[in-house]
């Protein structure tokens, strides 16, 4: 046993970390173009418009707006027959609300799809990353306004109908559950900036934050994925448009029945509140005690329970970095994960930049959700932002990725054999790319390094590391070399 035939490989990636050229081809600006650079414990901040003096990482990125030939053939190299991209909204519709789009930022990306199947891979596309046309949060308060589900949809019809053929795999919103999370969540997926005209930003500084703003926001981009489902099933009978979540993987911390009942909770909060409407077509039973919790009613149009009954999504994507633990116990020490923290688990490491490694969190999670929705399933990130260095031979050594990587695609092809149906991994950021909770450059996770620093220096040159051989041979032997 193993992975089946004709899984996807690849590595996943979005347009405001890797693409730069932020103002090129009629691009308007998004909301990560006013985001500066930060780094570990140094926050983002979040500017009104662009300041002088101020470094932006997404303006330029790694350039794959001009180099994305290179990349593609670099992934091609590898064997992918997947790539998970986004389209950056503000390319196609520079301030997001104009009826008809920009027909540069078309050509553009029907260009890279034509890359991609020219190498036989299939585009995956997150139709939106983080990354909201500025005009949008600032004018609309983004997607705190109903407005935005119609802006998205005629932004959904011009991919569908652009795209005809090339593209058939959607994702329509990245981790649309980071919402639930705090104010940092509602600036990266909800376009719900804070007041001010320089702002840091982090999971710290919540006092400005919103839940009645964020749930109502959220509860928008449900009609508005939905809607995108119908929309896409009837331009094209052969498209498939999944959900993507980021997973919150809670243990209890011990047997203590508080702590089993708190890991429960946080987990229908983090996965499950959002997981059910996108796959089962309707809020779950217990989202009436979290509304109530939050302090927040949700306004809802007549005809919105129809509209999200009819746009279940045909498979269930998300992204696995870490687990968490829950303890009642308000003392106990503290560890984090992507955009989740909770009590640090005795039994598991953490990478450098404090997240928890847990292979075996993926097989369990996998399990858990595939129980529970009976869809396919895709992991779409999975990955270890690591510091790298060019050694003396000029080769770039990470046996550390390469043991990352191993365990968990290990783990999913056990999750595999248990009886999971899985149709593919893209690991995250398969070429070096600005992280996004960060800013930084120095938090890399590609297979291929790019010379560039957290201050924008550097030649851009693309340099194949040692992991880049070893997922070659995984792809090409369906996942069979793991064990050698
Ligand atoms: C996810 C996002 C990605 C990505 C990844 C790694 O939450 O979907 O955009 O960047 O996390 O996070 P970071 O870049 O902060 O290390």
């Amino acid at each position: 046993m193993g992975f089946p035939k004709g899984f996807l490989w690849g590595g996943a990636t979005a347009a405001n970390q890797c693409e730069g050229g932020f103002a090129e081809g009629g691009k308007g600006l998004s909301v990560p173009d006013v985001m500066t650079g930060g780094g570990k414990g140094r926050p983002r901040h979040i500017t009104d418009g662009i300041l002088p003096g101020r470094y932006y990482p997404s303006h330029e990125a790694v350039d794959f707006y001009h180099r994305y030939k290179e990349d593609i053939a670099l992934f091609a190299e590898m064997g992918f027959t997947c790539y998970r991209m986004s389209v950056n909204w503000a390319r196609l519709f520079p301030r997001g609300d104009e009826p008809a789009p920009n027909p540069e930022g078309v050509a553009f990306y029907r260009d890279v799809f034509t890359e991609c199947r020219k190498y036989g891979i299939e585009p995956l596309v997150t139709i939106s990353h983080y990354e909201l046309p500025y005009v949008l949060a600032r004018e609309y308060g983004g997607w705190s306004s109903r407005k935005l589900i119609d802006c998205y949809v005629n932004y959904c019809r011009t991919l569908f109908c652009e795209y005809k053929g090339l593209v058939q795999y959607w994702l329509t919103f990245n981790e649309i559950n980071i919402m639930m999370l705090g104010a940092f969540g509602g600036i990266m997926g909800g376009g719900i900036l804070p007041p001010g005209d320089d702002v840091a930003v982090g999971m710290g500084d919540e006092s400005w934050d919103s839940p009645q703003k964020r749930f109502q926001a959220l509860h928008h981009q449900f009609i508005a994925s939905a809607k995108a489902v119908r929309l896409a099933h009837e331009i094209d009978p052969e498209n498939r448009v999944g959900c993507m979540l980021l997973s919150s993987v809670v243990y209890p911390y011990s047997c203590s029945p508080d702590d089993v009942l708190k890991a429960q909770q946080s987990s229908r909060f983090a996965n499950f509140y959002c997981g059910d409407v996108q796959a089962r077509g309707a809020y779950p039973s217990f989202a009436k005690r979290i509304w109530a919790e939050q302090g927040v009613t949700v306004v809802m149009e007549q005809g919105d329970a129809e509209i999200l009954a009819a746009g279940r999504v045909d498979f269930y994507a998300f992204s696995y970095y870490s687990s968490t633990t829950a303890s009642s116990d308000p003392h106990a020490a503290l560890a984090s994960g992507n955009m989740m923290s909770g009590a640090a688990n005795p039994y598991l490491k953490t990478t450098d930049w404090g997240w928890t490694i847990d292979p075996k969190g993926l097989r369990y999670f996998l399990n858990e959700l595939y129980d529970r929705y009976r869809i396919p399933l895709m992991v779409v990130e999975n990955g270890l932002g690591a510091r790298d260095s060019i050694a003396q031979d000029g080769g770039i050594h990470d046996p550390y990725r390469i043991d990352y990587l191993r365990e968990h695609i290990r783990q999913m092809r056990l999750a595999v054999e248990d009886g999971v149906e899985l149709m593919g991994y893209t690991m995250w950021g398969p070429i070096d790319i600005v992280s996004a909770s960060t800013g930084e450059m120095a938090k890399r996770y590609g297979f291929i390094y790019v010379d560039r620093d957290n201050e924008g220096r550097g030649t851009l040159r693309r340099i194949r590391k040692d992991s880049f051989y070893w997922y070659q041979k995984v792809i090409a032997s369906n996942g069979d070399t793991l064990d050698e």
